[in-house]
């Protein structure tokens, strides 16, 4: 068999199921040896597509799918989206053809040092030197990728590699799995909750799993601390039943006072918190003077089983014996569309086994309280803050779970960075709703400027922040790429859409003028 027949193979081997592609010449090898293995190809009309829809499957089904790029500039496409999926601790194998290695010295248009790109978004890279070498490489990257937390691997394979002769697929390698927190760290996590002291759990990675949280849920009813997640979570599993976590406020000053008086700070699965942009005189560290940080579980260890293990450690009776808390949920809105009620009518009208991709910045500030009581639903948010993630994410999250309703809460700045998703949503039928904020601007760049003091931008920096000369017709766009698309500028016209979006087959757009 060629060497890219034997690296589907291995790839399928291991567990491998999906491969969201933008190929070019020097991958047409692996192209063809698609049709032997068992895993769907799904084309991407743009590389960072093909990424973020790999970080939306990752983090719904736990398994790497996999890239196919074209050497240095697809993958320079991709980076973007590899960013935030490296952020998202999201497993995916990247494959990026390269140039046959006897064609190298011509240095021929599409030669570049794809590895110098791979290296910032990768955890591990590897340049296949031969055919014969290509399955073993291959099977190497996909433990690397699921190697606990979970991360991105990066395989270069040559044409030559690729068509060349190879013995066969290699054996599947076991991950290392995730690491058992020790003993004696729980006990003393434990004994300082004893005393007392106002502290909180800070939640991230897998301790916002469902098991995680009903854990967690434990400790804080037996102790009295609270529940904080991390600001963008990877995956955060929310609704009715769970116990109530807050989530981490966005500006320094609002998490100053949000922290205040907290004295320990017990770090699960998460990394300290710290302001997303520098501010002149504000701390780039969040933790509040006098608060000690303490590690329960880094984020490569099993946070999960120590939260248990953390429960048992200090008596807190199992959940079963506990009400689930509650709140009265959210009214519907009346009057204005405001963002606010944008956020309000979706956390009423999100389906039970929702996954919500949320990359709404400005818009969707207040719909995380207000989804607080909705029924059970997964939220994936925008881990490493480079924008464009939310519709190629949600394709993937739609091809992991094809049984749930996705919805990307979207910015339709960020949304312009990925449209051609839409297109692979409508060709594979996903069941994805696509809920754009049509505020026609790049608001939060306009707030964070305001709150530095400019309130009034001259032309040209203003002209950097406005969608609004001309505005993005969402409805023609979604439409051209052959996704049924309605615009809504109430409270009712949204309602109304979102109830039909639900009741439709395959994907759907709303574009809500704000
Ligand atoms: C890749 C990338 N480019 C640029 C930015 C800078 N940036 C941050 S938010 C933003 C605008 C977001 O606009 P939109 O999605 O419409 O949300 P809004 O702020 O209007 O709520 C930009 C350009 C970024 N974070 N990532």
């Amino acid at each position: 068999m060629t060497g890219a027949e034997a690296v589907l193979q291995t790839a399928s081997g291991a567990g491998v199921e999906v491969c969201f592609a933008n190929p070019g010449t020097t991958e047409m090898a692996l192209v063809n040896a698609l049709d032997g293995v068992p895993i769907r190809a799904v084309l991407g009309l743009f590389e960072g597509v093909c990424s973020g829809a790999a970080d939306g499957y990752a983090r719904m089904s736990g398994r790497p799918a996999l890239t196919l790029l074209h050497l240095g500039p697809g993958f320079a496409n991709a980076i973007a989206n590899l960013h935030n999926a490296r952020r998202a601790r999201s497993p995916i194998v990247n494959l990026v053809g390269d140039h046959a290695n006897w064609h190298r010295d011509a240095d021929a248009p599409l030669s570049s040092n794809i590895a110098s790109l791979a290296h910032p978004v990768s955890r591990w890279v590897r340049e296949t030197t031969a055919p014969e070498r290509a399955a073993l490489d291959a099977a190497e990257a996909v433990a690397a990728a699921l190697e606990s937390p979970g991360g991105v691997a990066t395989l270069i394979i040559p044409a030559d590699c690729q068509s060349g002769e190879a013995p066969g697929p290699a054996q599947c390698i076991p991950p290392v799995p995730a690491r058992p927190v020790r003993t004696h760290r729980v006990e003393h996590v434990a004994q300082r909750l004893r005393r007392g002291q106002n502290a909180a759990l800070y939640l991230g990675g897998r301790a916002l799993s469902v098991r995680g949280q009903r854990a967690a849920g434990r400790v804080a009813r037996a102790t009295g601390c609270r529940l904080i997640s991390e600001r963008f979570p990877a995956r955060f599993e929310r609704g009715a039943g769970l116990p109530k976590v807050d989530r981490l406020p966005y500006f320094p000053d609002w998490v100053a006072s949000f922290l205040e008086g907290l004295q320990m700070l017990v770090l699960a699965a998460a990394v300290e918190p710290v302001a997303f942009f520098g501010y002149p005189g504000v701390p780039s560290r969040l933790t509040p003077g006098g608060c000690a940080l303490v590690t329960l579980a880094e984020p490569d260890e099993d946070v999960e089983a120590a939260l248990e293990a953390l429960a048992n450690a200090l008596d807190a009776p199992s959940t079963d014996l506990a009400p689930a808390p509650s709140e009265p949920r959210p009214q519907m809105p009346e009057g204005e569309l405001t963002p606010d009620a944008v956020g309000t009518v979706l956390a009423l009208l999100q389906p039970e086994g929702a996954i919500i991709v949320d990359e709404s910045n400005t818009t969707g500030v207040d719909y995380f309280e207000a989804a607080t009581m909705a029924p059970r639903h997964s939220l994936l948010a925008l881990t490493g803050g480079s924008i464009g993630m939310g519709p190629p994410c949600a394709t993937g999250a739609a091809i992991a779970c094809p049984d749930r309703t996705v919805i990307n809460f979207q910015g339709d700045g960020g949304a312009m960075y990925t449209l051609q998703s839409l297109w692979t949503q409508a060709r594979e039928q996903l069941r994805v709703i696509t809920l754009i904020c049509a505020n026609r601007a790049y608001r939060i760049l306009q707030l964070e400027s305001a709150r530095a003091g400019v309130t009034e931008p001259g032309p040209q920096a203003f002209s950097l922040t406005d969608l609004s000369r001309p505005p993005p017709d969402w409805v023609h766009l979604a439409t051209g790429m052959g996704v049924p698309a309605a615009r809504a500028d109430s409270i009712d016209s949204l309602r109304d859409a979102l109830r039909r979006a639900l009741s439709a087959q395959g994907p759907y757009l709303i574009e809500v003028v704000l």
